[in-house]
Parts: structure tokens; C-alpha cells; sequence
């Protein structure tokens, strides 16, 4: 186990246990469910907590364990609990942390699933649900309520790349002594901790950058030991959303490259957005990394860049739009993020469809925005492409016009 503090070390050894029986330079994967006890009374330890020892996959294996050490570590947090999807992490940490009658507040914008699930699922088990704009934490301080327990957001924001104030969005939470949860899938540790800034669980969808492959869905919840063992002991034995051994073991492959994958995402998507910005037909671009964006202050300080997402609208009506998108060839018109290939998609219609029109443009999500996931190829190809799609678009504006 590394004791490394820089992060690219931490992504290739942190949380390693040695493989003592043949000194296997990969990680060895335990394809198994279950693991067998030397005796009845071994076993019986095991279920008291009495006796350190893996059980059964579901409460934990030997190769999970080692992908929630380095993704904790490199979060520069004590422990980890990986999940089955990012949605596993989401509803784990909620789930384990509420209760009937407790309410929450989250950002208006998030993820469409996280939103289906505070705004619709936990209201059917008696939890209530506040969602402000938390670009300004005064709003969250006037939200708080005396059942109020949980504090949720994304940052930057999927889909429109707001970015949010981790350091006072904690002040307020530590000020009325409310968990605060943070959604970091969209920068991962290589660009952003939120434990710096005293947020008190991170969540991911390991599915995006973290495995990086696209051939993966998982999540993984890190916080203080406590916890962690909460949220193991309770929602995620009881519920069930654990990774299967196989996709842990992926995705501590794929995180040995993340610290440099992340490097080419942010400089690709650098290039790509003041491409964007630049061309007449792209009426808006948000991305942290422009500097006339209004997260971008950010950039340097609580973000170390500002990652591989872009969202943007036209200068054009909605079919217009969409004929933009099947337009591209580089690009695959798919949902997710954080995979070596390019992805396009259209919130309003896909990611963020569990909201009503009225709540999305509430929570200023508009229905013209596009998002697109920066890959690792070559930005000249990526340019190239989008370039042609807008001048087809052009093109037709133009016979529309005439
Ligand atoms: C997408 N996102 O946006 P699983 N948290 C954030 C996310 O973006 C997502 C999840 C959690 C997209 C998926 C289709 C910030 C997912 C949920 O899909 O359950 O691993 O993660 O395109």
C-alpha cells in the first residue's frame, strides 16, 4: 500500500494488497460469492464482527476492498463502500442517512435519475424534498427546516456546468450540523476534493471517468470509517446495489490512467469549447474552463480544471438541433460521460427527462441544450466534426431563410 500524497501514485498502488501466494503484479480478481470458514465457530465470529475476514460478496471481497482503499485515498478520505451503479451510491448514502419524516434539500439541478429518485422515490417513504439554486448558499440557509438532515449536490452541475461553492455550501451544513453529500463524478479526485472544503460524504458514478472504458456501470460512496460501516451495515447489505468483483477489478484498471486521461479530457475539451464559442451558430457554451463562464473563478482553486464536459445551445429551432446531433460522425449519440470515445446527447430528452418541463426550466435546464462528453481522440478530428455538422446547419438556415 502506497503512503504516497500524490495522486498518480495513488491510482496505481493505493489500497494494493500484496498478493502473498504468488506475487501477482495485477490485481487478482475473487470471482466468488461466498468464502468458506475454517469452522462453524469461525463463521459465527465473522457475523459478530468479532473476527476480521471476508463473509460474502455481497458484505465484501478482496477486490472490491482494494478499489474502495485507492478511490478513498485518492479522495483523501478514510474509507469507501462500492456500489452496483453510481445510482447504487446515490441511494445508499441517502437511504442509510433518512428517514420518514427527515427532510432534504438539493440543488434544483442534478443528474435526472438522482432528481426521480429525492423528488418522487423518497416522497413515497415520507421524506421531503427542498430543491434551491445553490449558486448562492444563502439559499440553502433559508431552506433549512428542524427535520432537515441532508445536503445534496453536483458540481459541476449535470447538465449545464454550474459550478457551486463546496467551502460554503459545508459552512452551512456544518453551521446547522446536516451531512452534507457531494456528487464528484464530473471532475473525479484528480481535479477536485470535496473532503477539502469539509463535505462529509462523496459520491461517484464509477461508470464515467473513474473506469473510463465504457464497458462498466458502478459507483462508489467515500466518507469517515463510520460512516462508511453505516452505510455498509444498513443500505447496502440490506438493499443490496454492491459491485459485482468483476467490475471492481475493471475499473482498478482503468483508474491507473485516470490522473492522465483527465489531463487530455480537460485540454481536448479546452480546445473543443473555445472552438464552440467562437462559431457564429452556437448562441451560448458552458464550460468552467472559458473565462466567461461563471464558474470559472473556480478554476485553480476548489477545481484544479474543468474537465471533459460541454454543454452548449444553437442558434436554432429544436428539430434543427437534432438534426445537428445525428449530423456528427465522430461523436456517438449515446448518454454517459467520461469514456475515450465522444458522446453527444440531448438532456432535456434523455439524461434529464425525469423532470417536468416546467421543474427543468426551473432548475435552468434549457430544452436546446446539448451536451457533449469530450473524448480522448485527437481535438482536430473532434473540431473537424462538429465544424461540418454546423455548416450543414448553416446551410439549411440558409435555404430556410432565402
Ligand atoms: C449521464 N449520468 O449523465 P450510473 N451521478 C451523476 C451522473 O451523471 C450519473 C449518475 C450519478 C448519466 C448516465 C446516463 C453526476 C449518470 C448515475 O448511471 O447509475 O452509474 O450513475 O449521461
Amino acid at each position: 500500500m502506497t503512503t504516497s500524497k500524490h495522486i498518480e501514485t495513488q491510482a496505481i498502488h493505493a489500497g494494493r494488497i500484496n498478493d502473498e501466494q504468488f506475487g501477482s503484479l495485477a490485481t487478482p480478481l475473487y470471482q466468488t460469492s461466498t468464502f468458506i470458514f475454517d469452522d462453524a465457530a469461525q463463521g459465527a465470529r465473522r457475523f459478530a464482527g468479532e473476527e476480521e475476514g471476508f463473509i460474502y460478496s455481497r458484505l465484501g471481497n478482496p477486490t472490491t476492498r482494494q478499489l474502495e482503499m485507492r478511490v478513498a485515498t485518492m479522495e483523501g478520505m478514510d474509507d469507501g463502500a462500492a456500489t452496483a451503479t453510481g445510482m447504487g451510491a446515490v441511494s445508499a448514502a441517502l437511504l442509510a442517512n433518512l428517514q420518514a419524516g427527515d427532510h432534504i434539500i438539493s440543488s434544483n439541478a442534478i443528474y435526472g435519475c438522482s432528481y426521480a429518485l429525492i423528488n418522487h422515490m423518497l416522497a413515497r417513504f415520507g421524506i421531503e424534498a427542498s430543491f434551491v439554486d445553490m449558486s448562492n448558499a444563502d439559499n440553502i440557509d433559508a431552506a433549512i427546516k428542524e427535520n432537515t438532515k441532508v445536503i445534496f449536490c453536483e458540481t459541476p452541475i449535470n447538465p449545464n456546468l454550474v459550478v457551486l461553492d463546496l467551502a460554503a455550501i459545508a459552512k452551512v451544513a456544518q453551521k446547522h450540523g446536516i451531512l452534507s453529500i457531494v456528487d464528484n463524478t464530473f471532475l473525479t479526485p484528480v481535479l477536485q476534493q470535496p473532503a477539502q472544503y469539509g463535505i462529509d460524504l462523496v459520491v461517484h458514478s464509477a461508470t464515467k471517468y473513474l473506469n473510463g472504458h465504457g464497458d462498466v456501470v458502478a459507483g462508489i460512496i467515500c466518507g469517515s470509517r463510520e460512516m462508511i460501516a453505516h452505510i455498509k451495515g444498513t443500505a447496502l447489505k440490506d438493499i443490496g446495489a454492491t459491485i459485482s468483483p468483476h467490475d471492481a477489478w475493471l475499473i482498478l484498471r482503468g483508474l491507473k490512467t485516470l490522473p492522465i486521461r483527465m489531463e487530455r479530457h480537460c485540454s481536448n475539451a479546452q480546445k473543443v469549447a473555445e472552438f464552440l464559442e467562437a462559431h457564429p451558430l452556437v448562441s451560448q457554451v458552458y464550460y468552467p474552463g472559458l473565462s466567461s463562464h461563471s464558474g470559472h473563478k473556480f478554476i485553480g482553486k476548489q477545481m484544479k480544471a474543468a474537465g471533459g464536459v460541454i454543454a452548449f445551445e444553437l442558434d436554432c429551432n429544436l428539430s434543427q438541433g437534432e438534426r445537428f446531433i445525428n449530423q456528427l460522425k465522430l461523436f456517438s449519440i449515446a448518454v454517459s460521460l467520461g469514456d475515450a470515445e465522444s458522446l453527444v446527447q440531448h438532456p432535456a430528452s434523455m439524461t434529464h427527462s425525469p423532470y417536468s418541463q416546467e421543474e427543468r426550466l426551473a432548475a435552468g435546464i434549457s430544452d436546446s441544450l446539448i451536451r457533449i462528453s469530450v473524448g480522448l481522440e485527437n481535438s482536430e478530428d473532434l473540431i473537424d466534426d462538429l465544424e461540418q455538422s454546423l455548416a450543414q446547419l448553416a446551410q439549411i438556415k440558409k435555404i430556410k431563410a432565402a
